[in-house]
């Protein structure tokens, strides 16, 4: 499935389906290949329906349940309190001059302001949020598809994952390698339900929540969420960031597939 993705990402990403072959290293040009570039095409167009048909299979979605189960005292974990200075100085003027940096192996890196992703098409989902420390909690969360930000940023044809930077360090450590940190597979970070939220039960969300924007997954447990998220990268491997395991967690021991 990651190798369909990142193929299909990788078609969508280019101007041209000839474009895509090109940089992908077939030969269209010469007379001897015309038949098979058509061939090449056919298959492309099938694998893009093929994922098609598995994002919108009802399945591959987390179950979205009703107002009237939404949580009433919904447990923040983790960080609840960030005292990075720059984070301090943001939260202090209502994260207006707060930018989310967008960048890696994009076409075209981006800084979205809190407005920028509030005059995107947004996605309101009431999901249950899963700790992997045995609780859980239903809530409701808005915000703008992960897919979109990532589409208006183009990735690169070999990044494979999206890396989120937070502006929290769980761990306070020397040399900075507390610095709570993410990643996600491109399945995860195209899903629909997949959304840099910016509100939660329907208010701007609260700081022990994650403002000014927190990710949902909502086919992963709680870990895989990152609140204060200060920057997305996206990158071909993990193993440059922290000790390499793709997330702060991940660093210390569990699964970076955290799938529920
Ligand atoms: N930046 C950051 N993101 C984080 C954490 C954290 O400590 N820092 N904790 C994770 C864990 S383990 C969980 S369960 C959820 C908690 O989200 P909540 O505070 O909204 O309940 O955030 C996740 N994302
Ligand atoms: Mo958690």
């Amino acid at each position: 499935m990651a190798e369909m993705l990142s193929r299909r990402r990788f078609l969508l990403g280019t101007t041209s389906a000839a474009a895509a072959l090109a940089l992908s290293g077939c030969d269209i040009l010469d007379d001897a290949s015309q038949g098979n570039f058509r061939n090449v095409l056919a298959s492309a167009e099938e694998l893009t329906r093929a994922t098609q048909r598995f994002f919108l299979s009802p399945t591959s979605m987390a179950k979205e349940f009703t107002e009237a189960d939404i949580g009433k005292n919904f447990r923040a974990n983790g960080s609840t309190s960030p005292d990075d200075p720059e984070y301090l100085r943001l939260a202090a003027n209502g994260f207006a001059d707060w930018k989310l940096k967008v960048g890696g192996l994009v076409e075209t890196p981006l800084e979205l302001s809190l407005a920028d992703l509030r005059a995107m098409p947004s996605r309101t989902q009431i999901t249950r949020h899963d700790c992997v420390e045995g609780w859980s909690c239903i809530g409701k969360w808005t915000g703008v598809q992960l897919a979109l930000v990532l589409d208006e940023a183009k990735l690169k044809p070999e990044a494979k994952y999206i890396l989120f930077t937070c502006a929290d360090e769980l761990e306070k450590t020397l040399d900075g390698s507390g610095r709570y940190y993410e990643s996600h597979g491109l399945e995860d970070a195209f899903h629909p339900q997949t959304i840099l939220a910016y509100e939660m039960n329907g208010a701007p969300l609260p700081i022990p929540h994650g403002a000014p924007v927190r990710l949902r997954v909502e086919r992963q447990l709680g870990y895989k969420q990152p609140k204060y998220i200060m920057r997305i990268d996206a990158v071909d491997s993990l193993e440059k960031f922290g000790s390499g395991n793709g997330g702060f967690w991940e660093d210390r021991g569990y699964e970076w597939y955290a799938g529920i």
